[in-house]
């Protein structure tokens, strides 16, 4: 376990607590029926935890990151879905109008945001432009004192669900990335509509859609920045999200390791507990190591965005390697539980199918040793 501060194990405690008793139970029927879960998101908006790191003035609870990723943790080890939700919506929905929006945005948007009225999304990917977030295609032109968006998104986490999205467009094709502009656009402004949702793998309680813009008309002043910033904004904007999603990821592993540990404690096989054989204690303990160093890479990133410090590459580092973890210990945890972790009856199952996004969205994994390269050679 890290070396934390008292504030920041208290909000561990509180989050934990919280999550134990009223997400967990409910994580596998919603796995199961997909619903998404707005109950639990209503009881989080009640107890602070969709703002976390926005400043009170915006009604957030001002915690710092490392406070911030400890409670996505916490949330993920309980239910990953609702992890995804509750990390999007605060890293990619709020933080793009949060550090580049005027006040009168940030005032319009971000208290209903930040206490949880609302929900936020982040619309940059399209099916021509995923991992090269350059190739935006959906376009938006001034006319008048509006902006006129056409276009389709795609893999929109919180897409349907959400009433306010950052959405990307570019205002000049022959521009490339110094066309990309961002948007703010509301749910429900015509011409915008929730296209298909996807039925996914893992974290499937979350809402994952499509969204298209049909001669959708927003007002000038939801332009964000200026035009041509929207790349910048997405990559700033995605250097620190990517933090939640490692967070994430060592909550999903949390999760998957104690599950092992405790069916290796009272499942008995060759008249012991599977635990004291070193086939089994071995894997406990490989999982054990490469959680706290991915635990460590998270916090380190957090703690290096609260000192003002560079982190986009730890921040990738970190992402990379706690959802490569998640990953292999949700393998290892069914591999150690054998059949019982091959049934839905436990967990396991899950929580590998909800880790292997991880390796995927903010970046695949791919993209992170892009990122890391460009820092270590520049
Ligand atoms: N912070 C600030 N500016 C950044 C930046 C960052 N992290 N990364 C890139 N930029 C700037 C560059 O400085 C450059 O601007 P200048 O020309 O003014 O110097 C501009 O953005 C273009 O940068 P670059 O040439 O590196 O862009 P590429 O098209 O090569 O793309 C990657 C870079 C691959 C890293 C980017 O497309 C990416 O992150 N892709 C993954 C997208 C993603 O995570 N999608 C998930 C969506 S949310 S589920």
């Amino acid at each position: 376990m890290a070396l934390l501060t008292e504030e920041q194990e208290g909000m561990r405690k509180l989050v934990s607590d919280f999550a134990q008793k009223e997400i967990a139970p409910k994580a596998a029927s919603y796995d199961l029926t997909e619903k998404f879960p707005m109950d639990n998101w209503v009881k989080m908006a009640d107890m602070g935890l969709a703002g976390l790191p926005i400043p009170e003035k915006y009604s957030g609870a001002e915690v710092d990151t490392v406070s911030y990723v400890v409670a996505i943790e916490e949330i993920s080890k309980a239910c990953a879905a609702t992890g995804a939700v509750v990390a999007i919506h605060t890293s990619a929905g709020i933080m793009p109008i949060y550090l580049f929006g005027t006040e009168e945005q940030k005032m319009k948007y971000i208290p209903d945001l930040a206490s949880g009225k609302k929900i936020g999304a982040f619309a940059l990917t399209e099916p021509g432009a995923g991992s090269d977030a350059s190739r935006v295609s959906t376009t938006a032109k001034l006319d008048g004192n509006e902006y006129v968006l056409n276009g389709a998104k795609c893999f929109i986490s919180n897409g349907g669900v959400a009433e306010t999205y950052c959405v990307f467009a570019t205002v000049d094709k022959s521009k490339g990335v110094k066309g990309i502009t961002g948007f703010i656009v509301e749910n429900g402004t015509p011409g915008f509509t929730i296209g298909k949702k996807e039925e996914k793998m893992g974290i499937r309680a979350s809402s994952t859609t499509e969204l298209i813009f049909e001669n959708c008309r927003i007002p000038k002043e939801n332009l964000l920045g200026k035009e041509g910033e929207g790349f910048k904004i997405a990559m700033v904007v995605l250097d620190s999200a990517r933090i939640g999603i490692g967070a994430q990821a060592v909550g999903i592993a949390q999760a998957a390791y104690e599950e092992a540990l405790k069916y290796s404690k009272v499942r008995e096989q060759f008249g012991k507990p599977i635990s004291a054989l070193q086939a089994v204690s071995f894997m406990l303990a490989d999982m054990a190591i490469q959680i706290e160093a991915a635990r460590h890479l998270v916090y380190h990133a957090a703690a290096l965005k609260d000192a003002g410090l560079p982190f986009g590459k730890e921040a990738a580092m970190a992402k990379t390697f706690a959802s490569d973890t998640a990953v292999k210990v949700a393998l290892d945890a069914i591999q150690v539980m054998g059949g019982y972790g091959y049934s839905r009856e436990y967990p396991v199952e899950r929580l590998l199918r909800d880790a292997k996004i991880t390796q995927i969205y903010e970046g695949t994994n791919q993209i992170q040793r892009v990122v890391i390269a460009g820092h270590i050679l520049k």
